[in-house]
């Protein structure tokens, strides 16, 4: 049977348009579920946007709509985003949704049947860019730590008895070390819970726009609440009739954020989930934060970076290929146009395009439009070559399992730098006048190391491996990560390539 392997990215606020921010936390849940697809895990790969609360609805009254034809608009944008770069999500969730709804319900019907809900007053500040409460002691001049605005807020409210998990929340991520990701953020969610937790406001009366508290119509469901369960919500856990898919796929193996919102994910999701008797999920990890050209990526600042224009301008591998490459993920990055250039130009034309122009024509033009039948001959050179991905696999499962893309594309290109400089040394160009057999032997080696290259970076950049692997005719059935291990059978008639990667 089959392993499972369920990801989700952040359900995205439709308060707005998508940016690079958006693109890049999706882009690297589509890498981790490509990849263990290839690794043949029956995969559920979840996105979605978040509809509901203060901050939607403003949106929509500054726009002059009614807020569901607004979410209904907005949201749509965030799906032709997962075409514009090739996302392979297997489900897009809206927390307008019924399904949703009733998830939400059946969730606070539990934590209440609990005893973990109780209706109090709240009084504090609230950050609407946020959508976080603040206490006293965290404002900082004025604003929430994130520099959103706040406002004072006094109104009935329901609480999520937060402050008893505190122990038991700590306890988990002591025998659950990789729980929260990477490190850094380990220690500083640990000094936040150690530093005392309060019981959490979960529910508003001064405004509509959200799931209906059971039982108290004068209450929506806190925003934070209502989102997170999303997660649940997708993978059908109201779903009365049917639970195998739910028993299948609950507890997700990672829930990818961004830096700004793990301690929703770390802290509070935990808890509901254990107040509601719930499996906590196996992995949080939490990137940083994108940069544009050194000054923070803010609307009011004009900067925002539009992933749509890049691809158009630049094309999908490409953009997919700079992002997860240039910055170690988990680090801040800055998005530079210069970089970016750089990286197109030397990596993916220079490097791997090149290597794969060269070889593929010199067959072509040399080998009577075939590549040659698989050798028996091989010397060290071809082996060490040869063997350099193959035998490898396990260090790339790690580094996708571990999350560094930046590294699993690094040990890739110092294979495409040894092919290209085995080229050089082996001159095949050379050989053709006075060893044409071994010329043979030395193009085969090159396009069975691209062949494997290809099929290990079909996860970051599957158009242009799918073309490569197309060319040189690989079948289907044969593009997965245990097929890296067979070596090609050679004899296979090919036509003459086009560069993959235009110069910048
Ligand atoms: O927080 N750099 O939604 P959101 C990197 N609805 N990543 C960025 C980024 C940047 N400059 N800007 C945004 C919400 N992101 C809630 C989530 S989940 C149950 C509810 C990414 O639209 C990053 O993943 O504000 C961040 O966590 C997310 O977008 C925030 O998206």
């Amino acid at each position: 049977m089959k392993s499972k392997y369920y990801i989700t990215t952040p359900i995205y606020y439709v308060n707005d348009v998508p940016h690079i921010g958006h693109a890049y936390t999706t882009l690297a849940c589509d890498v981790i579920a490509r990849f263990k697809r290839l690794d043949e895990y029956e995969v559920f790969f979840l996105t979605g946007t978040d509809e509901h609360g203060q901050k939607v609805e403003t949106a929509a009254k500054n726009n002059g709509v009614n807020p569901k034809k607004f979410v209904d608009k907005v949201s749509e944008n965030f799906k032709n985003l997962l075409n514009c770069m090739n996302f392979s999500n297997d489900s897009f969730i809206r927390t307008t949704e019924k399904k949703h709804i009733k998830s939400c319900q059946k969730i606070w019907e539990k934590l209440l049947s609990n005893g973990n809900i109780y209706l109090d007053k709240y009084s504090g500040w609230y950050a609407v860019r946020d959508e976080a409460f603040f206490s006293e002691s965290e404002i900082v001049d004025g604003k929430a730590p994130s520099g959103a605005p706040v406002e004072w807020v006094e109104e009935p409210s329901y609480f999520f008895n937060l402050s008893k998990w505190e122990k038991k929340l700590l306890e988990f991520y002591e025998s659950n070390k990789e729980f929260i990701s990477p490190k850094s953020r380990r220690n500083e969610v640990i000094s936040f819970v150690k530093s005392g937790l309060k019981d959490l406001s979960i529910s508003r009366t001064s405004f509509s726009w959200g799931v209906k508290v059971p039982n108290d119509k004068n209450h929506i469901m806190y925003v934070w609440l209502d989102a997170l369960t999303n997660y649940l919500s997708a993978c059908e856990y109201s779903n009365e009739k049917n639970n195998e898919f739910f028993k299948k796929f609950w507890p997700a193996d990672i829930h990818m954020v961004g830096k700004d919102i793990i301690r929703f994910h770390a802290v509070y999701w935990p808890a509901f989930l254990m107040a509601a008797d719930l499996p906590l999920p196996k992995k949080v990890f939490a990137h940083g934060w994108w940069t544009n050209e050194g000054n923070k990526i803010s609307k009011s600042l004009g900067n925002v970076i539009d992933p749509f224009q890049l691809v158009n301008k630049y094309g999908i591998d490409q953009i997919r290929y700079f992002l997860l490459r240039e910055v170690p993920f988990g680090n801040d990055g800055d998005f530079s146009n210069s970089q970016l250039i750089n990286r197109i130009n030397s990596d993916l034309a220079n490097s791997y395009g090149n290597l794969f122009q060269r070889v593929v024509s010199m067959i072509f033009k040399n080998c009577n439009e075939k590549i040659p039948l698989k050798p028996n001959n091989f010397n060290k050179e071809d082996i060490t070559l040869i063997n350099s991905i193959k035998n490898n696999l396990n260090d790339y499962r790690s580094l996708i399992d571990e999350q560094k893309f930046d590294q699993y594309l690094k040990s890739i290109w110092i294979v495409i730098s040894n092919a290209n400089k085995y080229v050089d040394e082996q001159a095949p160009w050379a050989l053709k006048k006075n060893n044409f057999e071994r010329m043979e032997v030395v193009l085969f080696t090159l396009v069975e190391t691209i062949r494997q290259i290809s099929i290990l970076l079909l996860p970051f950049i599957p158009d242009t491996a799918e073309k490569i692997l197309d060319h040189i005719k690989i079948p289907h059935d044969q593009r997965k990560l245990k097929s890296v291990g067979f070596i090609l059978n050679g004899n296979i008639k090919i036509s003459l390539p086009k560069p993959l990667f235009p110069r910048i």
